[in-house]
Protein backbone atom coordinates (compact mmCIF):
# COMPACT_ATOMS: atom_id res chain seq x y z
CA UNK A 1 0.00 0.00 0.00
CA UNK A 2 0.96 3.77 -0.35
CA UNK A 3 1.17 6.87 1.15
CA UNK A 4 1.76 10.11 0.21
CA UNK A 5 5.24 10.14 2.22
CA UNK A 6 7.20 6.46 0.79
CA UNK A 7 9.73 7.48 3.45
CA UNK A 8 7.02 6.70 6.47
CA UNK A 9 5.91 3.28 7.16
CA UNK A 10 1.95 3.88 7.15
CA UNK A 11 0.20 3.80 11.04
CA UNK A 12 -1.64 0.68 12.23
CA UNK A 13 -4.92 2.50 11.27
CA UNK A 14 -3.89 3.02 7.75
CA UNK A 15 -2.65 -0.95 7.79
CA UNK A 16 -5.97 -2.19 9.26
CA UNK A 17 -7.91 -0.19 6.46
CA UNK A 18 -5.95 -0.55 3.37
CA UNK A 19 -2.98 -3.17 3.45
CA UNK A 20 -4.10 -5.99 0.76
CA UNK A 21 -6.07 -4.10 -1.10
CA UNK A 22 -6.42 -2.18 -4.03
CA UNK A 23 -9.06 -1.41 -5.79
CA UNK A 24 -10.26 -4.46 -8.51
CA UNK A 25 -8.38 -3.88 -11.52
CA UNK A 26 -11.56 -4.84 -13.48
CA UNK A 27 -14.39 -3.40 -11.96
CA UNK A 28 -12.95 -0.10 -10.01
CA UNK A 29 -14.62 -2.23 -6.75
CA UNK A 30 -13.27 -0.36 -4.00
CA UNK A 31 -13.98 -3.56 -1.53
CA UNK A 32 -11.59 -7.17 -2.40
CA UNK A 33 -14.55 -9.21 -4.26
CA UNK A 34 -15.61 -12.61 -3.00
CA UNK A 35 -14.26 -14.71 -5.53
CA UNK A 36 -16.56 -17.51 -4.96
CA UNK A 37 -15.01 -19.97 -7.25
CA UNK A 38 -13.54 -23.25 -6.86
CA UNK A 39 -10.98 -23.46 -10.04
CA UNK A 40 -9.25 -20.97 -12.44
CA UNK A 41 -9.45 -20.72 -16.60
CA UNK A 42 -5.84 -21.60 -17.45
CA UNK A 43 -5.04 -19.79 -21.01
CA UNK A 44 -2.67 -23.34 -21.95
CA UNK A 45 -1.47 -26.33 -19.41
CA UNK A 46 -0.10 -25.21 -16.46
CA UNK A 47 -0.09 -21.40 -17.62
CA UNK A 48 -2.62 -19.62 -15.29
CA UNK A 49 -3.19 -16.18 -14.30
CA UNK A 50 -1.80 -16.64 -10.82
CA UNK A 51 -4.35 -18.86 -9.68
CA UNK A 52 -5.23 -22.37 -9.98
CA UNK A 53 -7.50 -24.28 -7.52
CA UNK A 54 -9.09 -22.48 -4.57
CA UNK A 55 -7.94 -25.27 -2.75
CA UNK A 56 -4.41 -23.59 -2.84
CA UNK A 57 -5.37 -20.02 -3.23
CA UNK A 58 -8.03 -17.51 -3.69
CA UNK A 59 -7.77 -13.63 -4.47
CA UNK A 60 -10.02 -12.95 -1.23
CA UNK A 61 -7.75 -14.89 0.90
CA UNK A 62 -4.61 -13.18 -0.90
CA UNK A 63 -6.17 -9.79 0.25
CA UNK A 64 -6.81 -10.90 3.95
CA UNK A 65 -3.38 -12.56 3.99
CA UNK A 66 -1.50 -9.71 2.81
CA UNK A 67 -3.71 -7.28 5.61
CA UNK A 68 -3.15 -9.91 8.78
CA UNK A 69 0.99 -9.59 7.43
CA UNK A 70 1.16 -6.19 7.81
CA UNK A 71 -0.34 -5.61 10.85
CA UNK A 72 1.71 -8.00 12.65
CA UNK A 73 4.72 -6.29 10.80
CA UNK A 74 5.22 -9.78 9.06
CA UNK A 75 6.66 -11.18 5.75
CA UNK A 76 4.27 -13.49 5.42
CA UNK A 77 0.71 -14.73 6.50
CA UNK A 78 -0.44 -18.16 5.86
CA UNK A 79 -4.83 -18.27 6.22
CA UNK A 80 -6.35 -21.21 7.38
CA UNK A 81 -9.51 -22.61 8.02
CA UNK A 82 -9.83 -22.20 11.85
CA UNK A 83 -7.24 -21.21 15.17
CA UNK A 84 -7.06 -24.87 15.72
CA UNK A 85 -6.42 -25.63 11.54
CA UNK A 86 -3.41 -23.50 12.04
CA UNK A 87 -1.81 -24.70 14.74
CA UNK A 88 -2.34 -27.96 13.57
CA UNK A 89 -0.84 -27.08 10.36
CA UNK A 90 2.10 -25.75 12.30
CA UNK A 91 2.77 -28.54 14.80
CA UNK A 92 2.33 -31.32 11.53
CA UNK A 93 5.83 -29.50 10.44
CA UNK A 94 7.53 -31.37 13.17
CA UNK A 95 8.48 -34.65 13.51
CA UNK A 96 8.40 -37.90 15.97
CA UNK A 97 10.53 -37.93 18.78
CA UNK A 98 10.05 -33.77 18.86
CA UNK A 99 9.47 -32.27 21.62
CA UNK A 100 7.39 -29.09 22.33
CA UNK A 101 7.21 -26.89 25.93
CA UNK A 102 3.97 -24.95 26.03
CA UNK A 103 2.22 -22.66 28.72
CA UNK A 104 0.06 -24.91 31.10
CA UNK A 105 -2.47 -22.38 30.89
CA UNK A 106 -3.38 -22.58 27.18
CA UNK A 107 -6.52 -22.79 25.49
CA UNK A 108 -8.36 -26.21 25.82
CA UNK A 109 -8.34 -26.80 22.67
CA UNK A 110 -4.80 -26.20 21.81
CA UNK A 111 -3.69 -28.90 25.02
CA UNK A 112 -6.51 -31.31 23.45
CA UNK A 113 -4.67 -30.87 19.88
CA UNK A 114 -1.24 -31.19 21.65
CA UNK A 115 -1.78 -34.09 23.88
CA UNK A 116 -4.46 -36.15 22.38
CA UNK A 117 -3.70 -35.68 18.71
CA UNK A 118 -0.04 -35.96 18.40
CA UNK A 119 1.03 -37.29 21.43
CA UNK A 120 0.08 -41.08 19.46
CA UNK A 121 2.54 -39.67 16.52
CA UNK A 122 4.83 -39.50 18.95
CA UNK A 123 5.51 -35.46 19.11
CA UNK A 124 5.41 -35.40 23.12
CA UNK A 125 4.16 -31.65 24.81
CA UNK A 126 5.18 -30.75 28.95
CA UNK A 127 2.40 -28.21 29.88
CA UNK A 128 4.55 -25.46 32.29
CA UNK A 129 4.35 -22.31 34.10
CA UNK A 130 6.01 -20.21 31.22
CA UNK A 131 5.94 -17.17 33.37
CA UNK A 132 8.67 -19.29 35.41
CA UNK A 133 12.27 -18.92 33.66
CA UNK A 134 13.49 -21.76 35.67
CA UNK A 135 9.95 -23.83 35.39
CA UNK A 136 10.89 -23.24 31.44
CA UNK A 137 14.97 -24.35 31.70
CA UNK A 138 14.37 -26.95 33.46
CA UNK A 139 11.44 -28.69 30.79
CA UNK A 140 13.61 -27.72 27.65
CA UNK A 141 15.35 -31.20 26.39
CA UNK A 142 17.55 -32.13 23.44
CA UNK A 143 14.15 -33.16 21.60
CA UNK A 144 12.72 -29.52 22.11
CA UNK A 145 11.63 -27.82 19.09
CA UNK A 146 9.02 -25.53 19.64
CA UNK A 147 8.37 -22.76 22.38
CA UNK A 148 4.59 -22.40 22.30
CA UNK A 149 3.50 -19.12 24.11
CA UNK A 150 -0.06 -17.93 24.93
CA UNK A 151 0.28 -14.69 26.62
CA UNK A 152 -1.58 -13.21 27.76
CA UNK A 153 -2.88 -16.97 28.96
CA UNK A 154 -6.45 -18.82 28.54
CA UNK A 155 -8.22 -18.15 31.04
CA UNK A 156 -5.51 -16.94 33.82
CA UNK A 157 -4.48 -14.12 32.10
CA UNK A 158 -0.58 -14.63 33.16
CA UNK A 159 1.70 -12.42 31.06
CA UNK A 160 4.46 -14.38 29.78
CA UNK A 161 7.98 -12.12 29.31
CA UNK A 162 8.29 -13.32 25.03
CA UNK A 163 11.65 -11.31 24.44
CA UNK A 164 13.09 -13.04 27.84
CA UNK A 165 11.88 -16.29 26.18
CA UNK A 166 13.11 -16.31 22.76
CA UNK A 167 16.40 -15.15 23.21
CA UNK A 168 16.83 -18.78 25.17
CA UNK A 169 15.27 -20.44 22.57
CA UNK A 170 17.25 -18.75 20.25
CA UNK A 171 20.56 -19.80 21.95
CA UNK A 172 19.62 -23.51 21.76
CA UNK A 173 17.96 -23.49 18.15
CA UNK A 174 14.40 -23.90 19.28
CA UNK A 175 11.73 -22.25 17.31
CA UNK A 176 8.88 -19.85 19.43
CA UNK A 177 5.37 -19.77 18.13
CA UNK A 178 3.21 -17.08 19.64
CA UNK A 179 -0.93 -17.53 20.12
CA UNK A 180 -1.47 -13.76 20.04
CA UNK A 181 -5.04 -14.04 19.31
CA UNK A 182 -6.24 -12.35 22.95
CA UNK A 183 -3.74 -9.55 22.18
CA UNK A 184 -3.91 -9.06 18.82
CA UNK A 185 -1.28 -7.19 16.98
CA UNK A 186 -3.05 -4.21 18.13
CA UNK A 187 -1.69 -4.56 21.41
CA UNK A 188 0.99 -6.54 21.15
CA UNK A 189 3.66 -7.82 17.99
CA UNK A 190 5.66 -11.02 18.99
CA UNK A 191 7.78 -10.83 15.73
CA UNK A 192 9.27 -7.75 16.99
CA UNK A 193 10.32 -9.50 20.36
CA UNK A 194 11.99 -12.04 18.84
CA UNK A 195 8.94 -14.74 18.15
CA UNK A 196 9.82 -17.21 14.28
CA UNK A 197 5.50 -17.74 14.43
CA UNK A 198 2.37 -16.04 15.19
CA UNK A 199 -0.57 -17.44 15.42
CA UNK A 200 -4.40 -16.27 15.97
CA UNK A 201 -7.86 -17.38 15.90
CA UNK A 202 -9.08 -14.89 14.07
CA UNK A 203 -12.48 -15.96 14.99
CA UNK A 204 -12.06 -14.02 17.60
CA UNK A 205 -10.97 -9.95 17.86
CA UNK A 206 -9.38 -9.81 14.43
CA UNK A 207 -12.64 -11.26 12.84
CA UNK A 208 -14.25 -9.12 16.01
CA UNK A 209 -17.89 -10.29 15.01
CA UNK A 210 -18.29 -13.22 15.98
CA UNK A 211 -19.85 -14.66 12.81
CA UNK A 212 -16.75 -16.38 11.57
CA UNK A 213 -14.59 -19.24 12.17
CA UNK A 214 -10.60 -18.80 11.06
CA UNK A 215 -6.85 -18.61 11.76
CA UNK A 216 -3.52 -17.47 10.15
CA UNK A 217 0.23 -18.26 11.00
CA UNK A 218 2.35 -15.25 10.24
CA UNK A 219 5.94 -15.15 9.94
CA UNK A 220 9.19 -13.67 8.94
CA UNK A 221 10.84 -17.03 7.99
CA UNK A 222 10.59 -17.70 4.22
CA UNK A 223 11.14 -21.75 5.47
CA UNK A 224 8.10 -21.88 7.87
CA UNK A 225 6.19 -20.23 5.06
CA UNK A 226 6.50 -23.17 2.48
CA UNK A 227 6.06 -25.76 4.98
CA UNK A 228 2.58 -24.14 5.75
CA UNK A 229 1.82 -23.38 2.05
CA UNK A 230 2.57 -26.90 1.37
CA UNK A 231 0.32 -28.27 3.78
CA UNK A 232 -2.39 -26.28 2.96
CA UNK A 233 -2.27 -27.65 -0.45
CA UNK A 234 -1.34 -30.63 0.54
CA UNK A 235 -4.17 -31.26 4.23
CA UNK A 236 -6.49 -28.78 2.54
CA UNK A 237 -7.32 -26.48 5.63
CA UNK A 238 -8.17 -23.64 3.65
CA UNK A 239 -10.78 -21.00 4.39
CA UNK A 240 -13.29 -19.86 2.05
CA UNK A 241 -13.46 -16.89 0.64
CA UNK A 242 -16.87 -15.33 2.19
CA UNK A 243 -14.80 -16.22 5.47
CA UNK A 244 -11.83 -14.28 4.23
CA UNK A 245 -14.07 -11.40 3.00
CA UNK A 246 -15.91 -11.36 6.34
CA UNK A 247 -12.67 -11.53 8.38
CA UNK A 248 -11.00 -8.87 6.48
CA UNK A 249 -14.05 -6.47 6.74
CA UNK A 250 -13.63 -7.23 10.74
CA UNK A 251 -9.67 -6.22 10.80
CA UNK A 252 -10.31 -2.71 9.09
CA UNK A 253 -11.98 -1.67 12.61
CA UNK A 254 -9.41 -3.60 14.97
CA UNK A 255 -7.84 -0.34 16.38
CA UNK A 256 -10.86 1.47 17.29
CA UNK A 257 -12.46 -2.12 18.79
CA UNK A 258 -10.02 -2.98 20.77
CA UNK A 259 -9.33 0.83 22.28
CA UNK A 260 -13.05 0.29 23.59
CA UNK A 261 -12.35 -3.45 24.83
CA UNK A 262 -9.22 -2.25 26.63
CA UNK A 263 -11.24 0.92 28.62
CA UNK A 264 -13.93 -1.07 29.39
CA UNK A 265 -12.33 -3.71 30.67
CA UNK A 266 -10.33 -1.85 33.14
CA UNK A 267 -13.51 -0.46 34.14
CA UNK A 268 -14.57 -3.36 35.06
CA UNK A 269 -11.55 -4.92 36.21
CA UNK A 270 -11.59 -2.46 38.93
CA UNK A 271 -14.73 -2.35 40.21
CA UNK A 272 -14.73 -6.18 40.11
CA UNK A 273 -11.89 -5.85 42.37
CA UNK A 274 -13.58 -3.52 44.78
CA UNK A 275 -16.42 -5.51 44.82
CA UNK A 276 -17.19 -7.19 48.58
CA UNK A 277 -17.99 -10.64 46.66
CA UNK A 278 -15.20 -10.86 44.55
CA UNK A 279 -12.44 -12.62 45.52
CA UNK A 280 -8.78 -12.70 43.18
CA UNK A 281 -9.55 -10.52 40.10
CA UNK A 282 -7.11 -11.93 36.55
CA UNK A 283 -6.48 -8.92 34.54
CA UNK A 284 -2.83 -7.25 33.88
CA UNK A 285 -3.69 -3.94 33.43
CA UNK A 286 -4.27 -4.22 37.91
CA UNK A 287 -1.12 -2.36 39.27
CA UNK A 288 -1.14 -5.27 41.50
CA UNK A 289 -1.26 -8.16 39.07
CA UNK A 290 1.52 -9.92 38.59
CA UNK A 291 1.80 -9.44 34.94
CA UNK A 292 1.85 -5.90 35.17
CA UNK A 293 5.23 -4.84 34.77
CA UNK A 294 5.82 -7.67 31.33
CA UNK A 295 2.72 -6.49 29.82
CA UNK A 296 3.29 -2.41 30.69
CA UNK A 297 6.72 -3.40 28.67
CA UNK A 298 5.55 -5.65 25.54
CA UNK A 299 1.68 -4.68 25.36
CA UNK A 300 0.01 -1.59 24.22
CA UNK A 301 -2.81 -2.13 26.20
CA UNK A 302 -4.01 -5.03 28.96
CA UNK A 303 -6.95 -6.24 26.50
CA UNK A 304 -10.28 -6.90 26.45
CA UNK A 305 -10.49 -10.83 29.01
CA UNK A 306 -10.97 -9.95 32.69
CA UNK A 307 -11.02 -13.54 35.14
CA UNK A 308 -12.11 -13.48 37.94
CA UNK A 309 -13.43 -15.74 41.23
CA UNK A 310 -16.11 -15.22 43.92
CA UNK A 311 -14.60 -14.77 47.83
CA UNK A 312 -16.75 -17.93 48.53
CA UNK A 313 -15.31 -19.79 45.91
CA UNK A 314 -18.23 -22.39 45.39
CA UNK A 315 -18.97 -23.78 42.20
CA UNK A 316 -23.07 -23.42 42.95
CA UNK A 317 -22.64 -19.74 43.58
CA UNK A 318 -20.27 -19.20 40.30
CA UNK A 319 -22.78 -21.11 38.55
CA UNK A 320 -25.37 -18.46 39.53
CA UNK A 321 -23.46 -15.48 38.57
CA UNK A 322 -22.69 -17.48 34.80
CA UNK A 323 -26.48 -17.78 34.49
CA UNK A 324 -27.72 -14.55 36.03
CA UNK A 325 -26.07 -11.65 33.72
CA UNK A 326 -28.54 -10.56 30.68
CA UNK A 327 -26.20 -8.58 28.84
CA UNK A 328 -23.01 -10.48 28.92
CA UNK A 329 -23.95 -14.01 27.21
CA UNK A 330 -23.50 -17.50 28.55
CA UNK A 331 -21.04 -18.63 25.47
CA UNK A 332 -18.08 -19.85 24.69
CA UNK A 333 -15.24 -17.97 22.56
CA UNK A 334 -14.56 -14.14 22.81
CA UNK A 335 -13.28 -11.02 21.05
CA UNK A 336 -16.37 -10.35 19.41
CA UNK A 337 -18.43 -6.43 20.14
CA UNK A 338 -21.10 -8.29 22.34
CA UNK A 339 -20.33 -9.55 25.91
CA UNK A 340 -19.59 -13.16 26.58
CA UNK A 341 -19.81 -15.13 30.00
CA UNK A 342 -18.09 -18.31 29.91
CA UNK A 343 -17.12 -21.15 32.59
CA UNK A 344 -14.20 -22.26 31.71
CA UNK A 345 -14.17 -25.78 33.74
CA UNK A 346 -17.20 -26.92 32.08
CA UNK A 347 -16.83 -25.11 28.33
CA UNK A 348 -13.93 -23.59 26.99
CA UNK A 349 -11.29 -25.93 29.10
CA UNK A 350 -13.08 -29.02 29.75
CA UNK A 351 -10.44 -30.94 27.70
CA UNK A 352 -7.95 -30.11 30.28
CA UNK A 353 -7.86 -33.36 32.91
CA UNK A 354 -9.34 -31.76 36.12
CA UNK A 355 -5.87 -32.63 38.16
CA UNK A 356 -4.28 -30.68 35.58
CA UNK A 357 -6.01 -27.42 35.42
CA UNK A 358 -6.32 -27.62 39.08
CA UNK A 359 -2.27 -27.73 39.39
CA UNK A 360 -2.23 -24.89 36.51
CA UNK A 361 -4.82 -22.52 38.81
CA UNK A 362 -7.87 -22.40 36.91
CA UNK A 363 -10.31 -23.86 39.49
CA UNK A 364 -13.73 -25.24 39.12
CA UNK A 365 -15.17 -21.82 39.78
CA UNK A 366 -13.43 -19.53 37.96
CA UNK A 367 -15.28 -16.69 35.64
CA UNK A 368 -13.90 -15.79 32.14
CA UNK A 369 -15.70 -12.29 30.65
CA UNK A 370 -15.16 -11.19 27.16
CA UNK A 371 -15.65 -7.76 27.37
CA UNK A 372 -17.60 -6.02 24.68
CA UNK A 373 -17.89 -2.75 23.08
CA UNK A 374 -21.34 -1.66 24.89
CA UNK A 375 -22.06 1.22 26.92
CA UNK A 376 -19.75 -0.14 30.22
CA UNK A 377 -22.22 1.24 32.92
CA UNK A 378 -24.66 -1.33 31.71
CA UNK A 379 -21.98 -3.88 31.99
CA UNK A 380 -21.29 -3.17 35.11
CA UNK A 381 -24.77 -3.29 36.40
CA UNK A 382 -25.51 -6.39 35.25
CA UNK A 383 -22.10 -8.51 36.45
CA UNK A 384 -23.69 -6.48 39.52
CA UNK A 385 -27.44 -7.44 39.71
CA UNK A 386 -25.72 -11.33 38.98
CA UNK A 387 -23.45 -10.62 41.55
CA UNK A 388 -26.15 -9.36 44.20
CA UNK A 389 -28.10 -12.95 44.20
CA UNK A 390 -25.29 -15.39 45.70
O1 LIG B 1 -11.80 -21.66 17.63
P1 LIG B 1 -10.63 -21.55 16.69
O2 LIG B 1 -10.76 -20.46 15.69
O3 LIG B 1 -10.26 -22.87 16.07
O4 LIG B 1 -9.39 -21.09 17.60
C1 LIG B 1 -8.84 -21.85 18.62
C2 LIG B 1 -8.16 -20.98 19.63
C3 LIG B 1 -6.80 -20.77 19.53
N1 LIG B 1 -6.13 -19.99 20.42
C4 LIG B 1 -6.77 -19.38 21.44
C5 LIG B 1 -6.00 -18.53 22.40
C6 LIG B 1 -8.15 -19.54 21.58
O5 LIG B 1 -8.74 -18.90 22.60
C7 LIG B 1 -8.87 -20.36 20.67
C8 LIG B 1 -10.33 -20.59 20.80
N2 LIG B 1 -10.85 -20.24 22.05
C9 LIG B 1 -12.15 -20.31 22.43
C10 LIG B 1 -13.13 -20.79 21.64
C11 LIG B 1 -12.43 -19.82 23.80
O6 LIG B 1 -13.60 -19.54 24.14
O7 LIG B 1 -11.48 -19.70 24.57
Amino acid sequence: MHTPDRDRRPGFGTLAVHAGQEPDPSTGAIMPPIYQTSTYVQKAPGEHFGYEYARVSNPTRTALEGNLAALEGARHAVAFASGVAATDALIKCLRPGDHIVASNDLYGGTHRLFRQVFGPFGIRSSFIDMTDPDAVEGALTPETKLLWIETPTNPLLRVVDVRALCDKARARGIDVAVDNTFATPYLQQPLALGADLVVHSTTKYLGGHSDVIGGVVCTNRDDWEEKLRFLIKSAGAAPGPMDCFLTLRGTKTLHLRMQRHCENAARIAEHLAAHPKVGRVYYPGLPDDPGHDVARRQMRDFGGMVSFVLRDETLEKALHVLSNTTVFALAESLGGVESLINHPATMTHASIPREERLKAGLSDSLIRLSVGVESVEDLIADLDRALAGV
